[in-house]
């Protein structure tokens, strides 16, 4: 009885020193340490929280920035490979140069003209963080804030975190008391499935995104060039060299922003004398979805599909927004050192952000970016991974 005693006791210590530990099951999965993750900021508790699913899938999120630093995915060799760049503490986000790796971005995802916009006669002056004009909702916005972390079990059974926070008039230039929700899920099939609700007690403009660092080889020292992509969509939004976009919807057809068949991203990123491309440095332009549904995922149209030949791992991308960002990374530093002691490279890491198009409160004929008192804004993105 005795012996039992202890060794039942030895079992239970095990596992609470496991609880937090990045124990390696065999599987290639090294979980981040929740204690890297603590923190006081900004007053607020910052934390560390991990979902997953039956199958392994399994996502880590701090609530600096609603940010995802971890997602572990299945690969072809059996594995698992952790498919976000990302950083291993709470005070290597903090420090960063880089301050969209894996935060969801707003109150306004990309950039707005100028910091300014009109909305109902009234001109309102946003911050601005960038060649004087806002991006990402400018250096206080969405990412910067420590959110509410909730973490539950779903009705279908699903883990998910529900991070909220309340934008208060006037933060970073935006009229409104808007409070936002983004819950995230792990379903069974292997979707990572993104929820936005918004409300607001004045009318403002809203186009929050994830904004991740994919690289679905697993790690930062092989470039995302080699991903096949695939981006649904007959035409994009052309910018200036501010990356303000130029108001024309211009075809894809021809020439090197042509994703509707499956291309690889290195293949065409450096064509010369292809003016999007060279003011972009590369990829960094908003595609204007087609809203054509592959009969899977309602409410929803695919987005995008980026496969990798060398780990099978596909990813498929299924919104309500009009656009998508594809932005291949051509701005890493190539210095910056993350999780598992990887370095930042240029183009080791791509973002793919479900969206409104980039200074729609500026453009009549983008669509409207307005929220006023009384409606829901709502988005819902599913990430979903499989193998090939
Ligand atoms: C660059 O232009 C790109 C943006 O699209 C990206 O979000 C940012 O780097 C991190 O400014």
């Amino acid at each position: 009885m005795t012996r039992n005693l202890i060794k039942s006791a030895a079992a239970v210590l095990v596992a609470f020193a496991c609880a937090g530990c990045s124990g390696n099951k065999g599987t290639g999965v090294v979980l981040l340490p929740e204690e890297a993750f603590v923190k006081t900021v900004d007053g607020m508790y910052t934390g560390l929280y991990t979902i997953s699913n039956d199958n392994g899938m399994t996502l880590q999120l701090t609530n600096y920035g609603a940010r995802i630093v971890a997602l572990w995915v299945p690969s072809a060799d059996g594995g698992f490979k952790d498919v976000v760049w990302g950083y291993d503490s709470i005070d290597a986000y903090l420090n960063a140069s880089d301050k969209y790796s894996g935060p969801v971005v707003g109150r306004y995802g990309n950039r707005i003209n100028d910091g300014r916009f009109t909305l109902d006669g009234k001109e309102y002056r946003l911050t601005v963080n960038e060649n004087g004009n806002q991006l990402h909702g400018g250096a206080g916005g969405f990412s910067a804030k420590v959110w509410n972390a909730e973490q539950f079990t779903d009705e279908d059974g699903n883990q998910a975190v529900r991070m909220t926070w309340l934008s208060e008039d006037g933060e970073e230039g935006y009229p409104g008391n808007l409070k936002i929700s983004v819950t995230y899920t792990i379903t069974s099939e292997n979707e990572l499935v993104l929820d936005y609700e918004a409300s607001t007690d004045k009318p403002t403009v809203l186009n929050p995104t994830s904004h991740v660092y994919y690289n679905l080889h697993g790690t930062s020292a092989k470039s995302t060039d080699t991903h096949l992509m695939t981006i649904y969509a007959d035409s994009f939004t052309p910018t200036d060299a501010e990356l303000i976009p130029t108001g024309e919807i211009a075809p894809v057809e021809g020439t090197p922003m042509d994703f509707r068949t499956s291309t690889a991203i290195g293949a065409r990123i450096e064509t010369p004398d292809f003016e999007p491309l060279k003011l972009g440095k590369g990829y960094d332009h908003n595609w204007v979805l087609d809203k054509t549904s592959d009969g899977t995922h309602s409410g929803t149209w695919i987005a995008a599909e980026l496969f990798e030949p060398e780990t099978g791992i596909i990813m498929k991308i299924y919104t309500d927004q009009p656009g998508l960002q594809f932005y291949a990374g051509q701005g890493m530093d190539g210095k910056e050192v993350g999780k598992r002691g990887e370095i930042h490279n240029v183009r080791s890491g791509i973002a793919l952000e479900t969206q409104n198009f980039p200074d729609a409160p500026n453009h009549e004929d983008f669509p409207s970016a307005v929220l006023r008192p009384g409606e829901t804004y709502t988005q819902h993105s599913v990430y979903a991974f499989s193998l090939k």
